[in-house]
């Protein structure tokens, strides 16, 4: 059906030059004789992107005459990487642009290989909200995403004598993706005062006073769908200083420097994506972001429903708002106070919908990362929704109070307000006060929550509000478009695509699992992809690896409780064990390449130390004539959405390997075993669940269940003396004895785990990771059974689509139906 809404635009090869060259010629004014790879890349995207505008188009004034309910996405990160290789693949016409480009003299990956990652993300949540947005085009459902416009995205990655280096990732020279909406506009408050007035009916009304104003333009991002004519929008927001007399005054009172000062303190607003992951450290230039795009978005929204000219009470009928962290719970202050404030409406009446309008996602246990903000700040930034903070904190303790009368532990324990020195506002509670739902993103992290975090919550408000919803990720991107010769091979024996819009049919390969033919197949992709790895990693490092050797991958942010650092000590085992060895052993041993890549926020020390610790590794063992191919220790710099296209499909084994109970869920996991490899991890996040689908025999799993590790820190901490494992010992003597150089550089980071309690417990999983790792490498001498082993699990990954788990959220959540385009 999705072909006759595409006769707009170009569909065959010549007609796909012809628009391409137009586009070349007059929409960029370049001469065709000096068209390079740039210049082909902008000219494609043009061409493609005339194609989505029509269905964008005509989708938007479909849902405006549908008049059903909408999604609306508010999440302060879309990891989008890039977009020319996906609207080909949607719209069904790569095969004719790859033609195309080769009569115009280019090769395709060249060209798509030119376009800036959109990288509006730090990792996992932001790439989960590019994974929805994705799956809610594909599935026809009435969606949107807000964010905002970052001018820099997440810094790129240098890696300079082994330490990270930050360069600010300017990305919107050219961008062809964007449409400015300067018709659309908000204007947003900041700081000023209350003033309490008299409403018509003798009451006491509030309203928001002075202050200054801020602009928010709107700029869309066309966001296709796979296979269908819905193409939704995705609305980034950026800051501008709003155009009115108060400027004028300024520059006739010769104010020009203080008036552009101003100017440039707007935009400040939405110059940069914070680079921290799960890390919270209330900067005030952090909760302006925050009000800036809840309010543009809430005022939008509202915009959009009062035009359908229906009553308040049917706004949630009309308007389901996901909050992606607790990053938009500002969101629930400002529909509060624009139905209280500004509509009118009773406290009561309001707050009803609210509750019934948004839902909120959690995203992490960890105490560091829960989101506070000072009410010191907040009073001064926002002094109308600290008020109204106050009202609903009061309302929300008086029924409590009805249901756990003097109680008044539980009181301080559930307030919203933290009663610290200042006092703080406690952003998970406020979200899950405000909201109708409240998820988690794994089984074992949405009952971590259930007991630790919300525990409270649960027996005031019972067990239905807290659901789980097990990520997933889209097999459009992560199978398809990352890895076209598996997707080919895998739809050679299902007789076609659909697996890539019913990703449960998979299930169909296992029958292939020992069919000789297929498994050829199989591992001479696995093959070719670990060559185009080694030729980046040749490219980029200079460092030569054997293709042939067992490709182990661990990239994702650095973090301790991701324990990169017991991946890398393990390596120096490796590396200590194979020096003792005599010719003989080494010969049976299988030769490994470790892979590293990722990112560390800029301020977080120990995590740049586990980096410079990796590098120093790889400066030694990858130029110890002993070793030769046996063990090569590589940092693949930048880690990124389009480094993870190639990265993926190339690995053997990868790595999960988490303190249990820390990582929420993870989705890198799901990437890796749906390319066909295997993976060594924790139990921990969906690694469960993967085990759960994949069977036991297909994961190596290790480590401390997530139930003891309360006991294990303690026994660090209060413990007699605890001895380390010899090995682990030895790799501790090599470190401090120089052997990866300065010494002195890591002792923090040994200290970390010898003398400091061991937090993310390194050393109480250290044997038991060795241990396994040499599982891995028994099982991967048995080439036969180890590729059995990558299509079952491959064949039981149905699972983890990102269309499975939207399916669950409109179903459980939001309550909404899709809108299949005629
Ligand atoms: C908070 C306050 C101030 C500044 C920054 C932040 C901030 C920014 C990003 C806090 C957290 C994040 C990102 C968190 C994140 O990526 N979490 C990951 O979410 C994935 C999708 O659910 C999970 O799979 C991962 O387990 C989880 O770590």
């Amino acid at each position: 059906a999705w072909k006759k809404h595409t006769k707009k635009g170009f569909t065959t090869k010549d007609e796909f030059e012809d628009e391409t060259v137009r586009h070349i010629e007059t929409t960029l004014a370049r001469s065709l004789f000096n068209c390079d790879e740039l210049a082909a890349y902008s000219g494609t995207a043009l061409a493609f992107r005339d194609r989505l505008i029509v269905e964008w188009n005509k989708t938007q004034q479909r849902q405006t005459f549908a008049d059903q309910k909408r999604v609306y996405y508010l999440s302060l990160e879309f990891l989008m990487g890039r977009a020319l290789d996906n609207a080909m693949l949607n719209v069904g016409l790569k095969d004719v642009a790859k033609d195309g480009l080769k009569d115009l003299g280019f090769r395709i990956e060249d060209v798509i290989s030119q376009e800036h990652d959109a990288a509006l993300g730090n990792g996992g949540l932001g790439r989960l909200a590019a994974c929805f947005l994705d799956s809610l085009a594909t599935m026809n459902y009435p969606a949107w995403g807000y964010a905002l416009r970052y001018r820099y995205g997440i810094f790129k990655q240098q890696i300079i004598d082994g330490y990270q280096v930050e360069i600010p990732d300017y990305w919107l020279d050219f961008n062809p993706w964007e449409f400015p909406r300067h018709d659309v506009t908000v204007e947003i408050q900041f700081y000023g005062w209350v003033r309490k007035y008299q409403g018509e009916n003798g009451k006491t009304k509030a309203s928001w006073e002075g202050g200054e104003i801020v602009e928010a333009v709107a700029y869309d991002a066309p966001i296709p769908g796979y296979k269908t004519a819905t193409t939704n929008n995705l609305r980034l927001w950026s800051s501008k200083a709003a155009s009115g007399e108060f400027d004028f005054q300024k520059f006739n009172n010769g104010e020009y420097e203080s008036s552009v000062g101003d100017q440039q303190r707007a935009e400040t607003i939405s110059a940069v994506l914070y680079p921290n992951d799960n890390l919270d450290r209330g900067k005030e230039l952090r909760l302006k972001q925050q009000y800036f795009w809840c309010a543009a978005s809430l005022y939008d929204i509202v915009r959009r429903f009062k035009k359908s000219e229906k009553a308040w009470s049917a706004f949630p009928d009309m308007v389901a708002i996901q909050l992606n962290d607790t990053h938009p719970t500002l969101a629930i202050v400002e529909l509060q106070r624009i139905l209280i404030d500004i509509e009118a409406l009773e406290w009561d009446e309001a707050w009803t919908i609210v509750t019934n309008t948004f839902g909120y996602t959690n995203h992490t246990v960890m105490p560091e990362a829960l989101e506070k903000w000072s009410v010191p700040l907040m009073q001064n930034l926002l002094p109308r929704h600290l008020q109204i903070i106050y009202d609903i904190n009061m309302n929300f303790l008086q029924m409590v109070e009805r249901k756990f009368p003097k109680d008044r532990e539980m009181l301080s324990r559930v307030s919203i307000i933290e009663e610290s020195q200042p006092k703080m506002v406690r952003m998970a509670y406020l979200a899950t006060i405000g909201s109708h739902k409240v998820n988690g993103v794994a089984e074992l992290h949405s009952d971590l929550i259930r007991t630790t975090v919300f525990r409270d919550f649960v027996s005031i408000y019972g067990p239905d509000k807290f659901t789980n919803v097990t990520n997933g990720i889209t097999p459009r991107r992560w199978l398809h478009q990352a890895n076209p010769r598996l997707s080919e091979l895998i739809a050679s024996k299902l007789g076609g695509y659909e697996f890539l819009t019913d990703l449960t049919l998979l299930n169909k390969l296992e029958q292939f699992a020992d069919d000789k033919e297929f498994k050829k197949e199989w591992q001479e992709i696995k093959y070719a992809n670990k060559v185009r790895l080694a030729q980046h990693i040749g490219n980029t490092t200079g460092i030569s690896v054997n293709p042939k050797a067992l490709f182990d991958i661990q990239v994702k942010r650095i973090h301790e409780y991701k324990r990169q650092q017991l991946n890398i000590l393990g390596v120096i085992h490796r590396y200590l064990t194979i020096k003792a060895m005599s010719p003989e052993e080494r010969k049976k041993l299988a030769p490994r390449v470790s892979i590293f890549g990722g990112k560390a926020a800029p301020g977080y020390w120990m995590a740049k130390t586990v980096i410079h610790l990796v590098c120093s590794v790889g400066e030694v063992v990858n130029h110890d004539k002993d070793i030769g191919d046996l063990l090569k220790v590589i940092y693949i710099e930048d880690y990124n959405v389009s480094k993870a296209e190639i990265i993926t499909p190339a690995s053997d084994i990868s790595e999960h390997i988490s303190t249990a109970g820390t990582e929420a869920s993870g989705t890198s996991n799901m990437k890796f075993v749906l390319n066909g490899g295997l993976i060594i991890g924790t139990c921990d996040g969906a690694n469960i669940e993967i085990t759960r689908e994949i069977g036991e025999s297909n994961i190596f799993l290790f480590g401390n269940l997530a139930e003891d590790v309360e006991d294990l820190r303690h026994a660090h901490t209060y413990g007699n003396s605890f001895t380390l494992d010899p090995d682990l010992s030895r790799v501790f003597t090599a470190i401090r004895s120089g052997t990866f150089g300065d010494a002195a550089r890591f002792n923090a980071l040994c200290n970390s785990i010898v003398d400091h309690g061991d937090y993310y417990l390194v050393s109480d999983d250290f044997s038991s990771y060795v241990k396994t790792q040499e599982l891995v490498d028994e099982a991967y001498k048995d080439q036969e059974e180890w590729v059995a082993k990558c299509i079952q699990s491959v064949s039981r990954m149905g699972f983890f689509s990102s269309d499975r788990c939207i399916q669950e959220y409109a179903d459980m959540i939001w309550n909404v139906e899709p809108l299949v385009p005629q």
